[in-house]
């Protein structure tokens, strides 16, 4: 079993569409071990994606991230199976039937986040959850 780390991004959470997505999570056989809502800050959400401070959407990005629902999914290969059912970072871009595809309306505004490795799950799970949180 492998675990990685979710987001429902600020603007599926406005649209009413973070029932939707857990309906998908669960109907794709996730085991959803963490979950919460909160309002990331700035600070948060600049420790978060630290990873992209050089590039030119960092500002915009990191004022985006603020109410979202964040969680850790547990499946076989959770980390790419949820990549997958993400679809591409661009909406425009993304598989039909796929949450970005679905739910998406710019490369910015993409609806959900993922993990993209077993190192980036890594940091970000205890970024978010403490371990009493993941029982
Ligand atoms: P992903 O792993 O699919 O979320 O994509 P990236 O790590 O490349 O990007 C992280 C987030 O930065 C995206 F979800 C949205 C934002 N972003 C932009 O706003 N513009 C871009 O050109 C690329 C990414």
């Amino acid at each position: 079993m492998e675990r990685t780390f979710a987001i429902i991004k600020p603007d599926a959470f406005a649209a009413g569409n973070a029932g939707k997505i857990l309906a998908r999570i669960y109907a794709e056989g996730f085991k959803v071990v963490g979950i919460k809502k909160l309002y990331m800050s700035k600070v948060e959400a600049e420790g978060f994606y630290y990873v992209h401070k050089e590039r030119p959407f960092f500002g915009e990005l990191t004022d985006f991230m603020s109410s979202c629902i964040v969680m850790t999914l547990e499946a076989e290969g959770a980390i790419l199976k949820w990549r997958d059912l993400m679809g591409a970072t661009n909406p425009a871009e993304a598989a039909e039937g796929t949450m970005r595809k679905e739910f998406g309306t710019s490369i910015g505004e993409n609806a959900t986040h993922g993990s993209d490795a077993p190192e980036t799950a890594a940091f970000e799970i205890p970024y978010f959850f403490s371990g009493l949180e993941l029982l």
